[in-house]
Order: structure tokens, then C-alpha cells, then sequence
């Protein structure tokens, strides 16, 4: 079983999709194990996308994900990140194919409703970056 991290961001969460967005990816057989709102700062916005920093687009997306709540969630399943990256769809929402989550709840490029981890180290910075072990969870599922 592989772990994903999933941020629902503040264009999504602001619009009330949160519920939403987490429903259709439970209903894909992701497992919650961790689950949080928070506002990250413009400081921890940067650190979480470090690997972004010299793009042009970093101060601007860094400040967009500062400007108000987020939802953050681990999930774990099956092939769990190539499977929410394709839940997600094209980075850019007005390109994201129908159906999808940044089709139905994202409205641009930089709000585009939800981050996911791409890759098995993304997802090794990022859990730890958003979640501490007595907030991480276990259980069968029924
Ligand atoms: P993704 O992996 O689909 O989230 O997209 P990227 O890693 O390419 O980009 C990281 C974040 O930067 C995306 F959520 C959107 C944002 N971004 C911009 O705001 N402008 C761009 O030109 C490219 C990406």
C-alpha cells in the first residue's frame, strides 16, 4: 500500500468543496489516515514548495497558498499516488480533462483546487511536513 499527501487548497476549501473533494476520493478506495484544516504562513507555503523555488511562478503560488484555510489529508491505497494524480487531472483546470477533480472544482492553474503528491519522495517530504506520528491513524477497513 502506498501513502499520498493531498492538500485541498484555499480557492476549493473557500468555495466549500472540501467535503467534496475528499468524498470522491474515499469513494476511489483511498484510505483517509490523517486529516487536518490549517493556514499555512507565506514562510511554511515556501518550504513546502522548495522544490519550486526558482520558478517564476513561486512567490505568487506560495503566496496564493498562504491566503487562507487548507484541508490536508494522507490517504493510502493501492498505487495511491499515480491513482489520485489521475483523479486530479492537468495541472491547469481549464485544460483538465472532464470529470476530474481540477475540472469540476479548480479554476485555473494556480487555482486548481487540490495538490497531490507526484512521486514516492514528494510524498516522503510532504507527509512529514504536514503531519506528526500521533496524528497519523490506523485502522481495518470495514
Ligand atoms: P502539479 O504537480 O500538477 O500540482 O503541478 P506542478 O508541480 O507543475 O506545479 C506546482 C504548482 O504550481 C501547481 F499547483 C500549480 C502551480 N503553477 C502555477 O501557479 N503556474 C505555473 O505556470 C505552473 C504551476
Amino acid at each position: 500500500m502506498e501513502k499520498t499527501l493531498v492538500i485541498v487548497k484555499p480557492d476549493a476549501v473557500c468555495r466549500g468543496y472540501s467535503g467534496k473533494i475528499l468524498g470522491i476520493l474515499e469513494e476511489h478506495g483511498l484510505k483517509l489516515r490523517a486529516l487536518k484544516m490549517l493556514q499555512l504562513d507565506k514562510q511554511q507555503a515556501q518550504g513546502f514548495y522548495a522544490v519550486h523555488k526558482e520558478r517564476p511562478f513561486y512567490d505568487s503560488l506560495t503566496s496564493y497558498m498562504s491566503s487562507g484555510p487548507v484541508v490536508a489529508a494522507l490517504l493510502e491505497g493501492d498505487e495511491a499516488i499515480s491513482k489520485v494524480r489521475q483523479l486530479l487531472g492537468d495541472t491547469d483546470s481549464k485544460k483538465a480533462a472532464p470529470g476530474t477533480i481540477r475540472a469540476s472544482f479548480g479554476q485555473n492553474r494556480e487555482q486548481n483546487a487540490i495538490h497531490a503528491s507526484d512521486s514516492p519522495g514528494s510524498a516522503a517530504f510532504e507527509i512529514p511536513f504536514l503531519f506528526n506520528e500521533l496524528e497519523i491513524t490506523d485502522y481495518d477497513p470495514q
